[in-house]
């Protein structure tokens, strides 16, 4: 079989890539690891930059986000037992919406069926050949049966673990990493949100985040070890341990409820650079990890494939290729500023280290340095709401 746009994985990155390239007239083929059930029920990010909410729309796949999202233009941070309110709105013009990551992917799995366009699911033994040259190929297994798939691109979309950033030899990828000393534990209830705006709460029994799903859907984490057993943590203690770390001095309370899910998220900053070889393109998580505290991981598979469509249009359509060959460096110049906020965010709110009694010192005047301050308050703002994404230039 033979595609233009053989793209691997269908995370929000693939998923997406592939309605932009079916808007543009441009053939791909999806070719997903999972079931179609398990890829829509996997709970990860909930927070869109206000410009990844524009891509869905101009995307057509943002009608049930407009009616069921949640708009925030605020932000609360919490240390010393005294919440405060970033007004992202008034500092930036604009807020953030809160709609569920496997919400996005179910809209985008359903606009790909109504476009008449393969998405395969279940495939095994992916492998991807010959990117280097003009005429590459991914071989896998469907059904049990070897398939071979032609194309003139191939799309790494397929996370961390995939196999096209594994492909690479690593002498032509060069890896920047920080991996944290801690996790977060995160839990899905069916609790009405004790607050109406996400909570960042540092606390010296460590961090702790409120956020939420729906009116009647909490989404909360709690700073934990890297190797946290969650057998050890029946959903008593979860509360118990939530509420200490959301403890203020007027008196707010968690509303509990039956817990849905509980995961444990290792926490990393990665970036693998470049993101083009040849014809492989290199998108999302498959390129590029970030610590959840900044909310993030989603808007950047967001941003490289909006990068990446135009550059695909470019090609197709006006035999331009200065759009792919520049992918790499566009995306890589925004990348790593959100890799810095990620990074900021993270290590201002965190514990590190038990008795380092002057990190937390230190970590106190920021905060309260970034929330009496406008020029800082309007700085985590406008990082939070999104940077601007220039296809063009960064
Ligand atoms: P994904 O979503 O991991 O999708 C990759 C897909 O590729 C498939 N795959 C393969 N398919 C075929 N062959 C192979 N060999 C394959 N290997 C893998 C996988 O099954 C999968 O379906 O990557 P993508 O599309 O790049 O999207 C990235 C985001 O998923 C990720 O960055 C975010 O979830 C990160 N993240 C957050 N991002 C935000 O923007 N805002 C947030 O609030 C936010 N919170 C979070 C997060 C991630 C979390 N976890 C669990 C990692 C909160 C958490 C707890
Ligand atoms: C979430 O709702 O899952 C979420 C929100 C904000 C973050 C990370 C995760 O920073």
């Amino acid at each position: 079989m033979r595609t233009q746009v053989a793209i691997i994985g269908a995370g929000p990155a693939g998923l997406l890539l592939a309605q932009l390239l079916n808007q543009q007239g441009i053939d791909s083929v999806i070719l997903e690891a999972r079931s179609r059930h398990y890829i829509e029920n996997r709970v990860r990010a909930g927070v869109l930059e206000h410009q990844s909410v524009d891509i869905l729309n101009e995307a057509g796949v943002g009608a049930r986000m407009m009616r069921e999202g949640l708009v925030h233009d605020g932000v609360i941070i919490q240390f010393a037992g005294v919440a405060h309110r970033i007004d992202l709105a008034s500092l930036t013009g604009h807020g953030v919406m809160i709609y569920g990551q496997q919400e996005v992917v179910k809209d985008l799995v359903e606009a790909r069926i109504q476009s008449g366009r393969p998405l395969y699911f279940e495939v095994d033994n992916v492998s991807i050949h010959d990117f280097d040259a003009d005429a590459p190929y991914v071989k896998f297994r469907h059904h049990g049966a070897e398939q071979r798939l032609d194309c003139d691109f191939v799309a790494g979309c397929d996370g961390f673990h995939g196999v096209c950033r594994a492909s690479l030899p690593p002498s032509r990828i060069e890896l920047f990493e920080r991996v944290y000393p801690f996790a977060w534990l995160g839990i899905l209830a069916d609790a009405e949100p004790a607050s109406e705006e996400l909570i960042y709460a540092h606390h010296e029994r460590g961090f702790a985040l409120l956020s939420m799903r729906s009116e009647a859907v909490s989404r909360l984490y709690l700073q934990c070890k890297p190797d946290e057993n969650l057998d050890e943590w029946p959903d008593d203690r979860v509360w118990d341990e939530l509420q200490k770390r959301f403890d203020r001095s007027d008196g707010f309370q968690l509303r509990v409820g039956p817990i849905t899910q509980k995961s444990v998220t290792p926490m990393r900053s990665f970036v693998a650079e470049p993101m083009r070889h040849g014809r492989l393109f290199l998108t999302g998580d498959a390129a590029h990890i970030v610590p959840p505290t900044g909310a993030k991981g989603m808007n950047l598979a967001i941003a490289d494939v909006k990068v990446l469509s135009l550059a695909l249009g470019a090609h197709y359509h006006e035999s331009r290729d200065d759009r792919l060959e520049s992918f790499s460096a566009v995306c890589l110049r925004r990348i790593w500023k959100v890799q810095r906020f990620s990074w900021w965010m993270t290590s201002m709110l965190h514990q590190f280290d038990e008795d380092n009694a002057f990190d937390r010192r230190r970590q106190i005047a920021e905060l309260d340095y970034v929330v009496t301050s406008k020029v800082a308050s309007q700085s985590l703002a406008e990082n939070y709401i999104g940077l601007p994404l220039d296809p063009n230039g960064g």
